[in-house]
């Protein structure tokens, strides 16, 4: 059977399909075949280090456990001649619901609330302090694609007004922002959902955010990446910012223990696919991906870059 080198986490029903087509080989296995590995499942959080992929002369095939690709160079890949799948589009509700799980924590402030009942608060001091409707707010979407598009379809419901920013425009019946800073002046709430990687590096900024500004709230599903972590601490410090809602870090799993500290931020372990219905739907295309590959060479999901292979 041929040589299959896992990287990161797989579900057991994954695993028990995998292993009736190839011998499966783990990353910290001394005696890994390097040469006789042809195929890489991994996830979007570990993706393939250069060095490991420089290792494996001759390697055919990654397979994503994920949408976001970022920790694996395709630009080499397509050079190399090896094929990288993802999985689009299965996760799309989920993350969705995700974002939109910490708008209204944020703006419900849940999690004050659920403290203030457990403190035993309420008996003490009465009712709780008001606090904002997420109804008919105005939520600029950075990064209108797959799920940026599910998010919107999921704030329908509250009236939100929605706006977008990205680098082209869409034929959808939303305002478009070319200039990111316009936007988060413009709205009420910023979700991020773009791809990671240097093209999104920081995009949101300390100018971005204080543009935002007291009464904002930024959400980010995207990656870590894509928010200035710095700047958005500071500001959520000092209250140029009002609130934010973030699954994702920039050093996960490590998070700031400023952050931690603040009360006005709702965090999340990375977790925006992460049930256990999104995650078999994505486990499945991840391997139907691999299975096909070693079939006849073709896959169902191909990264952009990988498509005209
Ligand atoms: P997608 O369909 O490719 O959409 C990406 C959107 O981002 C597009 O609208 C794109 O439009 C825009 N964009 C890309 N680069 C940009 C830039 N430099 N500036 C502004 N906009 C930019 O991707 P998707 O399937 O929606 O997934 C998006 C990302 O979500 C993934 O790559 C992943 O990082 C993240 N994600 C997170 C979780 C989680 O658990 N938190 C789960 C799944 C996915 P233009 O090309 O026109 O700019
Ligand atoms: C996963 C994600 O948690 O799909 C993505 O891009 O961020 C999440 O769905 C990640 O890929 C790790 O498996």
């Amino acid at each position: 059977m041929p040589d299959l080198l896992q990287i990161g986490g797989i579900t057991d029903v994954m695993r028990a399909r995998l292993e009736e087509a190839f011998t499966i080989h783990a990353l910290a296995d001394t005696a890994l075949p390097s040469e006789t590995i042809t195929h890489v499942v991994t996830n979007g959080h570990d993706g393939v280090k250069p060095e490991i992929m420089d290792g494996l002369p001759n390697l055919k095939m990654i397979s994503c456990y994920g949408v976001g690709y970022d920790a694996i160079d395709a630009s080499a890949c397509v050079e190399r001649g090896i094929m990288v799948t993802h999985t689009p589009n299965v996760l799309n509700a989920e993350v969705a619901t995700t974002a939109v799980m910490l708008m209204l924590a944020c703006y419900r402030e849940v999690l004050r609330d659920d403290a203030y009942v457990r403190s035993g608060a309420w008996a003490k001091d009465g009712n709780a302090p008001l606090t904002r409707s997420a109804d008919n707010q105005t939520v600029g979407i950075l990064g209108l694609g797959r799920i940026g598009q599910a998010i919107a379809d999921k704030l329908a419901p509250w009236g939100a007004k929605i706006v977008y920013h990205t680098r082209t425009e869409k034929d959808v019946p939303y305002t478009y922002y070319p200039n990111l800073v316009d936007m988060a002046r413009d709205v009420d709430t910023l979700i991020c959902i773009t791809p990671g990687g240097p093209a999104t590096n920081k995009l949101v900024n300390a100018d971005v955010i204080d543009a935002l500004g007291p009464q904002g709230t930024l959400v980010n599903v995207s990656r870590g990446s894509v928010v200035d972590e710095v700047a958005l601490v500071a500001a959520l410090q000092e209250g140029r910012l009002g609130w934010a809602g973030l699954d994702v870090f920039e050093r996960e799993p490590q998070v700031p223990e400023a952050l931690c500290k603040l009360p006005n931020v709702v965090l999340l372990p990375h977790v925006g696919s992460a049930t256990v219905e999104t995650r078999a739907a994505m486990g499945a295309l991840t391997v139907d991906n691999l299975l096909q590959h070693l079939a006849d060479g073709t896959v169902i999901s191909a990264v952009p870059e990988c498509q005209g292979m």
